[in-house]
């Protein structure tokens, strides 16, 4: 059986304990590999190898840096095939959904970093001919990146590439869940010929691993993705050493379509909203708020895509939905779809496990769900369910949408459709949402922030600002 190693100094290692854990292949529910159920001792070696690392890695010349980095992504690219099964294999998804977005997204962080750091600049504040102000910025030190498992490599490339593009050295958490792909991210590493100690991959359980990390006197900077529940943990330990601290966490993002909307196009973006990645991506639309004008058109045509969305074998390229990511998180999934019954939701299409033949007959499998008749603020429509499962609520005015979009405590996304561009505006104005797409959904540019308001987060990553957050300002005022 596969077994899988810490990455410390340049070097594959085991946990010092020499303890493991079981990796599940979600797809048919079985164990195939190992992961090191690593602890402190871990992450005192992981964190004393990057800040010696960190000495010669802060001075090396930007460009060398970009050029190293760049290095790392063709290395990725070159390992493409291995990685997209990988991913999948770990997570459950789809190949194709690895292929079109979680892989190819992998280099793309990593060359947009490299590429930003050699054209960062700096603004200059003149007084009045008396004195100039300029503000360097200074990489940080060790960073500590953790990393869920819903887009494994994707959002630890998003936390790596930017920390090391600005000097800094690197310990990185993947999710026990899904650590096989930060695995051969490690290799890959020593293959396209990283500095050791540059970057640090320590595998093992959240609190384990996570807390000696977080709370190392010899790490400066946090960045997290991940629940909401470990992220008010995270504030809560590290808020006290005055650490930076960086959050990414839930959202319970709405969708909202006007009776004005491109008809065919909110349909098909509801649907990929809803089901993409089994649900479990953090800006997915699990409340569709459908204005009453074209309520029941809306609904039987949403209900006919879903149904035509094929839940199977990850390997085969006609699945458009796979395995969700574990036992636990298929059952909580359950469990909510459950309650959303108890409650008095009627489930349009779906509503329960899916069980494959064969092979896959315990793998963890979720019908894509559509509930209906739910108040916008019971429990299902304020919760993050993180499955396959989306409410939708009819409403009548703009007023009443965006009351009803802003009513939960989470703030990190929402979509609005309309052809109407003045309403657009309007509307995405007054959503508490860190991220607003108009008659679209998870379009993507890396230049912009982005993270969440409310309990979906603090600060904001993405293209300078996340070079800004792994970096320490410093003011210099020269008097002239
Ligand atoms: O996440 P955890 P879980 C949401 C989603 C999901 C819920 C819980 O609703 O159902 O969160 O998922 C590490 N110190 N999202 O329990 O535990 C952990 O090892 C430091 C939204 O799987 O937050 C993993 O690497 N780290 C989300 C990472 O935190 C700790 C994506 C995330 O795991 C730690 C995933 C600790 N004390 C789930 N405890 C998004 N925003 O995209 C755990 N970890």
């Amino acid at each position: 059986m596969d077994k899988i190693l810490n990455y410390i100094n340049g070097e594959l290692v085991e946990p010092k304990s020499g303890n493991y854990l079981d990796n599940y292949n979600p797809s048919n529910g079985k164990v195939y590999s190992l992961i090191p159920d690593s602890d402190k001792d871990d992450i005192d070696a992981a964190v004393a190898a990057a800040k010696e690392a960190f000495n010669t890695w802060s001075k090396t010349p930007k460009q060398e840096r970009s050029d190293i980095l760049m290095k790392l992504a063709d290395a990725i690219e070159k390992n493409f095939e291995e990685l997209v099964k990988a991913e999948s294999k770990d997570n459950g998804k789809p190949e194709s959904l690895a292929a079109h977005v979680d892989i190819p997204r992998a280099p793309a962080n990593i060359r947009f970093f490299a590429g930003a750091i050699l054209h960062d600049s700096a603004k200059v504040h003149e007084m009045d001919g008396m004195a100039i102000n300029y503000t360097l910025r200074k990489p940080l030190g060790v960073a500590a990146c953790i990393s869920p498992w819903n887009l494994p490599l994707y959002l630890l490339t998003w936390k790596v590439a930017p920390a090391l593009a600005a000097g800094n050295t690197v310990v990185a958490k993947p999710s026990e869940v899904t650590p096989m792909t930060a695995y051969l991210f490690s290799k890959i590493c020593i293959e396209a010929g990283l500095p050791k100690g540059v970057l640090n991959i320590v595998h093992g359980l959240g609190s384990k691993v996570g807390d000696p990390l977080t709370t190392h006197p010899d790490v400066p900077v946090v960045s997290f993705t991940g629940g909401t529940v470990t992220g008010k943990h995270i504030a809560s330990i590290t808020a006290p050493m005055f650490k930076k601290l960086s959050l990414e966490l839930g959202g319970k993002n709405p969708n909202i379509i006007f009776d004005d909307a491109d008809f065919e196009k909110a349909v098909s973006n509801a649907a990929r909203a809803a089901f993409t990645n089994q649900g479990q991506i953090c800006l997915c639309g699990s409340r569709l708020f459908v204005q009453k004008g074209i309520y029941n058109k809306f609904r039987e045509a949403l209900i006919l895509k879903t149904k035509k969305l094929t839940v199977g074998d990850p390997k085969d390229s006609n699945s458009k939905l796979g395995a969700v990511v574990s036992k636990e998180h298929m059952q909580k999934i359950l469990d909510k779809i459950a309650l959303a019954k108890s409650l008095g939701g009627n489930i349009l299409t779906g509503g329960e496990r899916e069980i494959l033949e064969g092979d896959l007959k315990s793998g963890y499998y979720i019908q894509p769900t559509i509930i209906e008749g739910l108040d916008f603020d019971c429990e299902v429509n304020q919760e993050e369910i993180f499955g396959p499962v989306v409410s939708i609520i009819p409403f009548d005015t703009e007023e009443q949408v965006i009351e009803m979009a802003n009513s939960t405590k989470y703030g990190l996304s929402a979509s609005i459709f309309t052809e109407n561009i003045s309403k657009g505006h309007r509307v995405a104005a007054a959503i508490d949402s860190g991220v607003v797409w108009i008659n679209t959904w998870l379009l993507r540019d890396l230049r912009i922030p982005f993270g969440g308001m409310k309990h979906s987060g603090v600060g904001r990553e993405g293209g300078f600002k996340s070079l800004e957050f792994f970096t320490e300002p410093k003011n210099v005022c020269v008097k002239i």
